[in-house]
């Protein structure tokens, strides 16, 4: 894993686009986002334990998985999103980036691989891309009837009781 404030430039979105800024897990943490490394997969069994987690699924995004649809679903996963549930992913094999807003609105890019597991809070804004090895094989974490509908960011999400929330107890 590695954290640091994304450099805005012009470029492709799985270039790294690092800004030199590093970011602690402190800092992650204090945005509601939690990282782990668990090499064994007990650890990941008991934290969905521990959660009220019961079901679990794999995902591999790459041309190879996914053919044609490949570029469509990596710009999708790209577009700056709310859910009103939190969102766990295990990373099984390969790399990708989850990009969060911090306080200041800008973007956090936390570089994840294989043993990573992060938790985004219900409510924040942020995005997903493969990077340019355009790989990733991950385990998606979800309770019994998950809301991951991608909620895409506009003024109208400002009254959603989710976003009011998450606002509350980490924007403030
Ligand atoms: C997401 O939430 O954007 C995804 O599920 C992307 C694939 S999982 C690394
Ligand atoms: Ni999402």
């Amino acid at each position: 894993m590695k954290a640091y404030v994304y450099d805005n430039l012009p470029g492709d979105q799985r270039l790294p686009h690092d800004s030199g800024r590093p970011v602690s897990i402190e800092a992650l943490r204090k945005l509601g986002v939690l990282y782990y490394h668990f090499p064994d997969i007990a650890d990941v069994d008991d934290l969905a334990a521990s959660r009220g987690y019961q079901n679990r699924d794999e995902i591999t995004v790459s041309p190879e998985r996914m053919g044609d649809i490949y570029e469509d679903k990596v710009k999708m996963f790209f577009r700056e999103h709310l859910h009103e549930d939190e969102e766990i992913r295990y990373i099984r094999g390969g790399q990708g980036f989850f990009d969060v807003r911090s306080k200041d609105d800008e973007w956090v890019r936390v570089r994840l691989e294989k043993d990573d597991l992060l938790i985004l809070p219900a409510g924040i804004y942020h995005r997903f891309t493969t990077d340019e090895a355009n790989f990733v094989h991950a385990m998606r974490l979800f309770k019994d009837e998950p809301k991951w509908t991608p909620l895409n960011r506009s003024g109208d999400l400002d009254t959603n009781p989710f976003r009011k929330e998450y606002v509350g107890l980490f924007l403030n």
